[in-house]
C-alpha cells in the first residue's frame, strides 16, 4: 500500500496546498538564481558607496587606544590585533582632484615612521605588509595614493611599508622588472610575510578590502574598478593590485623582466600562476572597489607591441626569465617620511629606436 492511500482527505488536501505555497514562495524569489542571491545577500554585507566615510575615520583614536590587555607580555611583545580590526568603516571617500601637499599627508599621519613604515601602536599586528609600486614622473598620483593608502593601512591595524621603485632613465617603462626589484629590496628591511603589487593610480574605496595573503594561493584585489564599470575586465585580468607571499613568489620564479611598455606583463604573470601549480583567488565584488585616477599615456609607456609574442612563449620562458635572471642597479634608496623610495636603474628596452 502507497503511504497517500492512508492519509485521509484532509490531510491530501493540506499537503496539495503546502506544496503549492513551496512552489509560489520559489518562483517570487526567482528560482533557483534568485533564491541563490537571496542566500548570499545574506551572508555577504551590503556596501553603501553613496555615502562613503572619510579616508581618516577612526584615526585619532589610534594613539589614545589603550591597549587591549595593558601591559606586556612575558617576551616583551604586545597582544595580537583581533583578527578583524574594530577600526573598519567599509565605504570610504576618494578624492581625485588636488591632491594634499606631502606635508600635509605627513601631519595627517603622525605615526608613520621614517620610510613610510607603520606598526600599530597598541598591538602586534598578524600582517607584515609590504607595499610596492613602480613608479616614474607621477608626483601628483603618488600624493594621491599615499594621503589614501595611509590611513586605509592604519585602519587595517597592518604592519606596513610603502616602497615606490622609481626606475631612472627615458628607456620604456618596465613594470614587472620594478616590482621585481621592489620585492628583493623590500625583503632585505624586513621579513614581510605578504607583498602588494600596486599600481600608483588605482584608490582602493573599501577598508573591509584587507591588504593581507591568502596563504596558499596569489590574491587580485583590484577586482571592481571604476575603469571596467566595476566589474572583472576578464577572468585571468591579474593587473591593478595583486599580492603573493614571499613563498608563492618564489614558487613562480616572481614576475618577467622582458616585458618593456605598456600591456601583457600582467597576463603574464597570471600564466605564472598557473603554471607554477597555483590559482588566483580574490575578494568579492562588493568590497574589491577601486577608483583609478584619469590620465592620458605615458610618453614612455607606449603598448608594447611585442606582448602577444611574449605570452605566446610564457609556458617556456617562466622558468628562465624572473626572480633568477634578475639584474638591476640600485642607485639611491632614500627613506622619506612617507614612503622608501629606490631608485634604479634597470637597463634598456632592447627594441627601442635610438
Ligand atoms: C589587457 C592587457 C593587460 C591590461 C588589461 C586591462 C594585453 C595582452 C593582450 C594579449 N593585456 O588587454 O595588460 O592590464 O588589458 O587594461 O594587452
Amino acid at each position: 500500500m502507497q503511504f497517500w492511500q492512508g492519509l485521509k482527505p484532509p490531510c491530501v488536501l493540506g499537503l496539495l496546498v503546502g506544496f503549492q505555497l513551496v512552489f509560489v514562495v520559489y518562483f517570487s524569489l526567482g528560482g533557483f538564481r534568485g533564491l541563490a542571491s537571496v542566500l548570499v545577500r545574506s551572508v555577504q554585507p551590503e556596501f553603501d558607496y553613496l555615502h562613503p566615510h572619510d579616508v581618516y575615520t577612526n584615526l585619532s583614536q589610534l594613539g589614545a587606544l589603550p591597549s587591549p590587555h595593558p601591559g606586556t607580555l612575558w617576551n616583551n611583545q604586545q597582544e595580537y590585533c583581533p583578527l578583524l580590526s574594530p577600526l573598519l568603516v567599509g565605504p570610504v571617500s576618494v578624492r581625485l582632484s588636488l591632491p594634499p601637499s606631502l606635508d600635509e599627508i605627513q601631519r595627517r599621519n603622525p605615526l608613520v615612521f621614517l620610510g613610510g613604515h607603520y606598526r600599530p601602536p597598541n598591538c602586534e599586528s598578524r600582517h607584515l605588509t609590504a607595499i610596492i609600486i613602480p613608479y616614474r614622473d607621477r608626483l601628483s598620483h603618488l600624493r594621491s595614493l599615499l594621503y589614501h593608502l595611509h590611513p586605509f593601512l592604519q585602519r587595517q591595524q597592518l604592519h606596513y611599508g610603502i616602497y615606490i621603485v622609481h626606475q631612472a632613465g627615458h628607456s620604456t617603462f618596465n613594470r614587472a622588472k620594478l616590482l621585481n626589484v621592489g620585492v628583493r629590496e623590500a625583503l632585505q628591511d624586513e621579513d614581510w610575510t605578504c607583498l602588494f603589487l600596486h599600481d600608483v593610480d588605482l584608490l582602493p574605496e573599501n577598508d573591509h578590502n584587507t591588504y593581507t595573503c591568502h596563504a596558499q594561493f596569489p590574491t587580485h584585489l583590484s577586482v571592481a574598478m571604476d575603469k571596467f564599470r566595476y566589474r572583472l575586465p576578464y577572468q585571468q585580468y591579474f593587473g591593478g593590485v595583486s599580492a603573493v607571499t614571499p613563498d608563492q613568489y618564489l614558487r613562480m620564479n616572481g614576475f618577467p623582466n622582458e616585458y618593456w611598455g605598456w600591456g601583457g606583463e600582467d597576463d603574464d604573470i597570471a600564466a605564472r600562476v598557473r603554471l607554477s601549480g597555483m590559482k588566483i583567488v580574490r575578494p568579492s565584488v562588493a568590497v574589491g572597489h577601486y577608483k583609478m585616477i584619469k590620465h592620458h599615456g605615458d610618453q614612455g609607456n607606449k603598448e608594447n607591441p611585442y606582448r602577444f609574442n611574449l605570452l605566446m612563449r610564457t609556458g617556456r620562458s617562466w622558468r628562465s626569465d624572473g626572480l633568477n635572471s634578475l639584474t638591476y642597479t640600485l642607485l639611491s634608496k632614500e627613506l622619506e617620511p612617507l614612503y622608501t623610495n629606490l631608485t634604479v636603474s634597470i637597463g634598456d628596452d632592447p627594441y627601442r629606436k635610438a
